[in-house]
Protein backbone atom coordinates (compact mmCIF):
# COMPACT_ATOMS: atom_id res chain seq x y z
CA UNK A 1 0.00 0.00 0.00
CA UNK A 2 1.43 3.66 -0.71
CA UNK A 3 2.02 5.72 2.08
CA UNK A 4 -0.77 7.98 0.65
CA UNK A 5 -3.20 5.34 0.97
CA UNK A 6 -2.56 5.10 4.27
CA UNK A 7 -5.99 5.42 6.59
CA UNK A 8 -4.83 8.42 9.05
CA UNK A 9 -5.38 7.81 12.76
CA UNK A 10 -4.13 9.76 15.34
CA UNK A 11 -0.49 8.90 16.60
CA UNK A 12 0.96 9.40 19.86
CA UNK A 13 3.89 7.88 20.70
CA UNK A 14 4.37 5.69 18.29
CA UNK A 15 8.04 5.88 17.06
CA UNK A 16 9.41 7.56 14.07
CA UNK A 17 9.53 5.64 11.06
CA UNK A 18 11.15 8.28 7.97
CA UNK A 19 10.08 7.22 4.29
CA UNK A 20 12.14 8.50 1.32
CA UNK A 21 11.00 11.77 -0.26
CA UNK A 22 12.69 12.61 -3.33
CA UNK A 23 10.66 15.03 -5.19
CA UNK A 24 11.94 15.88 -8.90
CA UNK A 25 13.96 19.42 -8.42
CA UNK A 26 12.51 22.15 -10.92
CA UNK A 27 14.57 23.81 -13.01
CA UNK A 28 15.05 27.34 -11.65
CA UNK A 29 14.16 29.17 -14.70
CA UNK A 30 11.35 27.38 -14.09
CA UNK A 31 10.72 28.11 -10.76
CA UNK A 32 11.44 31.60 -11.54
CA UNK A 33 8.27 31.33 -14.39
CA UNK A 34 6.00 30.10 -11.80
CA UNK A 35 6.29 32.32 -9.04
CA UNK A 36 6.50 35.32 -11.34
CA UNK A 37 3.09 34.08 -12.81
CA UNK A 38 1.81 32.81 -9.05
CA UNK A 39 2.52 36.37 -7.90
CA UNK A 40 0.79 38.25 -10.47
CA UNK A 41 -2.70 35.83 -10.12
CA UNK A 42 -2.23 36.14 -6.48
CA UNK A 43 -2.45 39.99 -6.67
CA UNK A 44 -5.64 39.37 -8.51
CA UNK A 45 -7.25 38.01 -5.68
CA UNK A 46 -9.49 40.42 -3.84
CA UNK A 47 -11.94 39.78 -0.57
CA UNK A 48 -15.66 39.36 -2.06
CA UNK A 49 -18.59 40.62 -0.16
CA UNK A 50 -21.49 40.84 -2.76
CA UNK A 51 -22.11 37.14 -4.58
CA UNK A 52 -24.10 36.05 -7.02
CA UNK A 53 -26.40 33.23 -5.70
CA UNK A 54 -24.91 31.18 -8.99
CA UNK A 55 -23.88 28.09 -7.91
CA UNK A 56 -20.01 26.97 -7.93
CA UNK A 57 -18.90 23.70 -8.95
CA UNK A 58 -19.24 21.66 -5.58
CA UNK A 59 -16.27 19.20 -6.76
CA UNK A 60 -13.63 22.39 -6.85
CA UNK A 61 -14.78 23.70 -3.42
CA UNK A 62 -14.41 20.24 -2.02
CA UNK A 63 -10.56 20.25 -3.86
CA UNK A 64 -10.15 23.37 -2.10
CA UNK A 65 -10.97 22.04 1.27
CA UNK A 66 -8.71 19.09 0.68
CA UNK A 67 -5.85 21.29 -0.27
CA UNK A 68 -6.38 23.33 2.90
CA UNK A 69 -6.23 19.94 4.65
CA UNK A 70 -2.13 19.26 3.62
CA UNK A 71 -1.14 22.48 5.71
CA UNK A 72 1.17 21.46 8.05
CA UNK A 73 0.15 21.43 12.03
CA UNK A 74 1.79 20.98 15.27
CA UNK A 75 2.41 17.35 16.23
CA UNK A 76 0.61 16.58 12.52
CA UNK A 77 -2.52 16.35 14.22
CA UNK A 78 -4.21 18.45 11.62
CA UNK A 79 -6.81 20.19 14.32
CA UNK A 80 -9.33 21.08 11.73
CA UNK A 81 -12.80 20.38 10.29
CA UNK A 82 -14.42 22.08 7.37
CA UNK A 83 -18.06 22.49 7.41
CA UNK A 84 -19.61 22.85 4.33
CA UNK A 85 -22.88 24.74 4.42
CA UNK A 86 -25.20 24.54 1.11
CA UNK A 87 -28.63 24.20 2.32
CA UNK A 88 -30.19 27.91 2.21
CA UNK A 89 -32.28 27.17 5.57
CA UNK A 90 -28.81 26.79 7.59
CA UNK A 91 -27.31 29.45 5.68
CA UNK A 92 -30.64 31.60 6.84
CA UNK A 93 -30.08 30.71 10.63
CA UNK A 94 -26.31 31.30 10.23
CA UNK A 95 -26.84 34.61 9.01
CA UNK A 96 -29.61 35.98 11.48
CA UNK A 97 -27.79 34.54 14.52
CA UNK A 98 -24.69 36.13 12.87
CA UNK A 99 -26.16 39.44 12.38
CA UNK A 100 -27.66 39.56 15.63
CA UNK A 101 -24.15 39.22 16.84
CA UNK A 102 -22.56 42.00 14.31
CA UNK A 103 -25.45 44.64 15.57
CA UNK A 104 -24.50 44.45 18.88
CA UNK A 105 -20.67 45.08 17.39
CA UNK A 106 -21.21 47.79 15.23
CA UNK A 107 -23.54 49.32 17.57
CA UNK A 108 -20.57 50.14 20.14
CA UNK A 109 -19.17 46.38 21.23
CA UNK A 110 -16.48 47.35 18.69
CA UNK A 111 -15.54 50.34 20.25
CA UNK A 112 -14.71 53.55 17.91
CA UNK A 113 -10.71 52.85 17.13
CA UNK A 114 -11.81 49.63 15.30
CA UNK A 115 -14.98 51.59 13.83
CA UNK A 116 -12.53 53.57 12.68
CA UNK A 117 -10.36 51.18 11.15
CA UNK A 118 -12.99 49.50 9.51
CA UNK A 119 -14.50 52.75 7.57
CA UNK A 120 -12.46 52.20 4.88
CA UNK A 121 -13.55 48.71 4.09
CA UNK A 122 -17.34 49.73 4.05
CA UNK A 123 -18.32 46.80 6.69
CA UNK A 124 -21.66 46.92 8.64
CA UNK A 125 -24.06 44.97 10.36
CA UNK A 126 -25.42 43.34 7.52
CA UNK A 127 -24.54 39.96 5.82
CA UNK A 128 -25.93 39.56 3.13
CA UNK A 129 -22.97 37.23 1.72
CA UNK A 130 -24.49 34.44 4.39
CA UNK A 131 -27.20 33.76 2.51
CA UNK A 132 -26.67 34.70 -1.26
CA UNK A 133 -23.35 32.86 -1.74
CA UNK A 134 -23.97 29.17 -2.94
CA UNK A 135 -21.86 27.69 -0.39
CA UNK A 136 -20.62 28.28 3.15
CA UNK A 137 -17.34 27.21 4.38
CA UNK A 138 -16.91 27.01 8.25
CA UNK A 139 -14.10 26.61 9.86
CA UNK A 140 -13.55 24.85 12.64
CA UNK A 141 -10.17 24.16 15.29
CA UNK A 142 -10.16 21.36 17.19
CA UNK A 143 -8.88 23.06 20.31
CA UNK A 144 -7.93 19.51 21.88
CA UNK A 145 -8.69 15.56 20.27
CA UNK A 146 -11.54 14.06 21.57
CA UNK A 147 -11.55 10.22 21.60
CA UNK A 148 -15.10 8.12 21.15
CA UNK A 149 -14.74 7.25 24.61
CA UNK A 150 -14.32 10.63 26.03
CA UNK A 151 -10.61 11.00 26.25
CA UNK A 152 -9.02 14.11 25.91
CA UNK A 153 -5.12 14.85 24.75
CA UNK A 154 -3.63 18.18 24.02
CA UNK A 155 -3.34 19.38 20.42
CA UNK A 156 -0.69 21.70 19.81
CA UNK A 157 -0.05 25.27 17.84
CA UNK A 158 -3.73 25.13 16.80
CA UNK A 159 -4.30 28.51 15.75
CA UNK A 160 -1.42 28.75 13.70
CA UNK A 161 -2.40 25.52 12.20
CA UNK A 162 -5.60 26.05 11.29
CA UNK A 163 -4.83 29.84 9.96
CA UNK A 164 -2.12 28.21 7.75
CA UNK A 165 -4.60 26.36 6.10
CA UNK A 166 -7.11 28.53 6.04
CA UNK A 167 -4.60 30.81 4.02
CA UNK A 168 -4.31 27.91 1.70
CA UNK A 169 -8.06 27.11 1.50
CA UNK A 170 -8.20 30.95 0.34
CA UNK A 171 -5.33 30.41 -2.44
CA UNK A 172 -6.81 27.24 -3.66
CA UNK A 173 -10.65 28.58 -3.94
CA UNK A 174 -8.68 31.59 -5.87
CA UNK A 175 -6.79 29.73 -7.93
CA UNK A 176 -9.83 27.36 -9.08
CA UNK A 177 -11.82 31.09 -10.24
CA UNK A 178 -13.93 30.87 -7.17
CA UNK A 179 -14.08 34.62 -4.75
CA UNK A 180 -14.47 34.39 -0.70
CA UNK A 181 -14.25 36.49 2.33
CA UNK A 182 -12.91 35.45 5.27
CA UNK A 183 -15.53 36.73 7.95
CA UNK A 184 -15.44 36.29 11.30
CA UNK A 185 -18.36 37.35 13.34
CA UNK A 186 -18.06 37.78 16.71
CA UNK A 187 -18.37 36.11 19.18
CA UNK A 188 -19.16 32.82 17.16
CA UNK A 189 -20.25 30.14 19.35
CA UNK A 190 -23.28 29.95 17.90
CA UNK A 191 -21.72 28.30 14.99
CA UNK A 192 -20.87 25.25 17.11
CA UNK A 193 -24.82 25.32 17.88
CA UNK A 194 -26.23 25.58 14.55
CA UNK A 195 -24.14 23.33 13.26
CA UNK A 196 -23.96 20.61 15.97
CA UNK A 197 -20.44 20.64 16.55
CA UNK A 198 -18.58 18.57 19.46
CA UNK A 199 -17.23 20.22 22.54
CA UNK A 200 -13.32 20.26 21.26
CA UNK A 201 -14.15 22.28 17.93
CA UNK A 202 -13.84 25.86 17.98
CA UNK A 203 -15.30 28.19 15.21
CA UNK A 204 -12.53 30.18 13.57
CA UNK A 205 -13.76 31.64 10.87
CA UNK A 206 -16.86 31.47 7.97
CA UNK A 207 -15.92 31.59 4.41
CA UNK A 208 -18.96 32.19 2.20
CA UNK A 209 -17.53 31.04 -1.45
CA UNK A 210 -19.00 32.08 -4.98
CA UNK A 211 -19.07 34.20 -7.87
CA UNK A 212 -18.67 38.30 -7.42
CA UNK A 213 -22.41 39.75 -8.33
CA UNK A 214 -22.61 41.45 -11.44
CA UNK A 215 -22.44 44.64 -9.64
CA UNK A 216 -20.07 44.14 -7.25
CA UNK A 217 -17.50 46.51 -6.03
CA UNK A 218 -13.94 46.21 -3.27
CA UNK A 219 -12.52 48.93 -1.39
CA UNK A 220 -10.02 50.81 -3.27
CA UNK A 221 -6.84 49.28 -1.35
CA UNK A 222 -3.01 49.32 -2.09
CA UNK A 223 -1.04 46.54 -0.86
CA UNK A 224 2.00 47.19 0.59
CA UNK A 225 5.27 46.47 -1.91
CA UNK A 226 7.40 43.74 -1.39
CA UNK A 227 9.78 46.32 -0.03
CA UNK A 228 7.62 46.98 2.92
CA UNK A 229 7.23 43.62 3.83
CA UNK A 230 10.75 41.95 3.21
CA UNK A 231 13.62 42.23 5.01
CA UNK A 232 16.92 40.54 3.59
CA UNK A 233 19.44 39.91 6.05
N1 LIG B 1 -16.58 40.81 12.37
C1 LIG B 1 -17.13 42.06 11.91
C2 LIG B 1 -16.18 43.20 11.98
C3 LIG B 1 -14.97 43.12 11.11
C4 LIG B 1 -13.74 43.07 11.72
C5 LIG B 1 -12.59 43.11 10.98
I1 LIG B 1 -10.82 43.19 11.93
C6 LIG B 1 -12.67 43.15 9.57
O1 LIG B 1 -11.50 43.18 8.81
C7 LIG B 1 -13.90 43.20 8.95
C8 LIG B 1 -15.04 43.18 9.73
C9 LIG B 1 -17.73 41.89 10.52
O2 LIG B 1 -17.65 40.80 9.95
O3 LIG B 1 -18.31 42.84 9.99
Amino acid sequence: MSPTALQWTPTHGEPYRPVAYRPARMPSSESLARSAALRTRMDERRTVRAFSSDPVPEQAVRDAIACAATAPSGAHQQPWTFVLVKDPAVRQRIRAAAEQEERTSYDGRLGDEWLQALRPLGTDAVKAHLTDAPALIVVFQQRYWLGPDGTKRKHYYVDESVGIAAGMLLTALHLSGLAALVHTPSPMRFLSQVLGRPQNEKAFAVIPVGYPSDDCTVPNLVRKSLDQVLVEV
